[in-house]
């Protein structure tokens, strides 16, 4: 019976990637020890998150980001969390992190073969009202790890090998995926272990949601205003459909993931490129979105093609179930 096997047979989050993994012959186990510590970095910062308003953890670091942003306390520890994880697992060579101007180069002795690009704690004007923030990450492999270069992080998304976040919310939900679907896992707070909650996730065809910071509206290009125009006043007798925004790309995307519809941070007149980051944010969450049958577009070309050329790139991105994506593609093509 189904329901029993789930209670003693855990499939924790270790257990599900080695099957995955054994189906190569060549692995090593080098990516399961490297996830292993991303799981660690993400179940530190998920405690770190829960205590925060006890311990007092909120508030200003009086340092900025890379962006001129506000730093909060908990941005910093979680930052150098993922990054001692990350070196100390020897199996990494490149390390970008939202929080970090320059990409961190392993020393030779601790290289390893993966590279990683990540946001640890993404959606910080969330900490201080206790909302839903994440944490995304993006894994490339390099080409020669003796003589690791930028060019090798400077890739499209397509040639990323597995992408996913950690979404520290009412639960701690992590969702993964190697290039072979997409797959979410639960943490149990009492074992301490990721259980495979969420098998082989689909985004629905079509969705009822659009999600987009409506205030930036007076900026926005002709196609975006005219979707969702659309999606309010629908002219072909569809319904129209609901807004949610959290403003928490996480809790966005992996509403959007399990819900369908549609994320948008389109560009605009004031940052033509959109808000958020390629590498860390746009690649990782558009993987996440192909490998579960949706679609991500940039408003030029498909997202995962975009090539960077910058470590803290940005680009506009439409992303979710694969009509509604279409959708947006059509109006941006009729714009010529
Ligand atoms: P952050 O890296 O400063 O947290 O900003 C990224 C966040 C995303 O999580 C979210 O999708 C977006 O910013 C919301 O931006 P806005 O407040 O402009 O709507
Ligand atoms: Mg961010």
């Amino acid at each position: 019976h189904a329901a029993d096997a789930h209670r003693t047979d855990l499939m924790t989050i270790t257990r599900f990637v080695l099957n995955e993994q054994s189906k190569y012959p060549e692995s090593r186990g080098d990516f399961t020890i490297l996830l292993n510590h991303i799981v660690l970095g993400c179940k530190f910062v998920c405690s770190a998150v829960n205590k925060a308003g006890l311990a007092k953890l909120i508030g200003l670091a009086g340092e900025t980001n890379v962006q001129g942003e506000e730093q909060k306390k908990l941005d910093v520890l979680s930052n150098e969390v993922f990054i001692k994880a990350l070196v100390s697992s020897g199996r990494t060579c490149i390390l970008v992190s939202e929080e970090d101007e320059e990409a961190t180069f392993v020393e030779p002795s601790k290289r390893g073969r993966y590279c990683v690009v990540f946001d640890p704690l993404d959606g910080s004007s969330n900490i201080d009202c206790a909302v839903s923030i994440g944490t995304i990450f993006g894994i490339y492999t390099v080409k020669d790890y003796h003589e690791p270069t930028l060019a090798d992080v400077l890739q499209p998304g397509k040639h990323m090998l597995a992408a996913g976040y950690c979404m520290y919310g009412s639960s701690c939900t992590l969702v993964l995926s190697t290039g072979g679907g997409v797959n979410g896992f639960t943490l149990d707070p009492s074992l301490g272990e990721f259980i495979l909650t969420h098998p082989d996730i689909k985004i629905p065809k079509k969705g009822k949601i659009y999600s987009v910071n409506e205030g930036n509206a007076k900026n926005w290009d002709g196609p975006t205003t005219k979707y969702v125009e659309k999606c309010k006043f629908p002219k072909d007798g569809s319904s129209s459909k609901s807004l949610r925004y959290i403003g928490s790309m996480v809790a966005d995307v992996h509403r959007t993931l399990l819900y369908g519809g549609i994320f948008l941070y389109p560009a605009d007149k004031k940052s033509p490129n959109g808000k958020l980051r390629v590498l860390y944010e746009v690649f990782p969450m558009s993987f996440l979105m192909e490998q579960a049958g949706g679609q991500a577009f940039t408003g030029k070309q498909r997202a995962l093609d975009l090539v960077p050329t910058k470590i803290h790139e940005r680009s506009p991105i439409f992303l979710g179930s694969y009509d509604d994506v279409e959708e947006i593609k059509a109006l941006y093509a009729a714009e010529g």
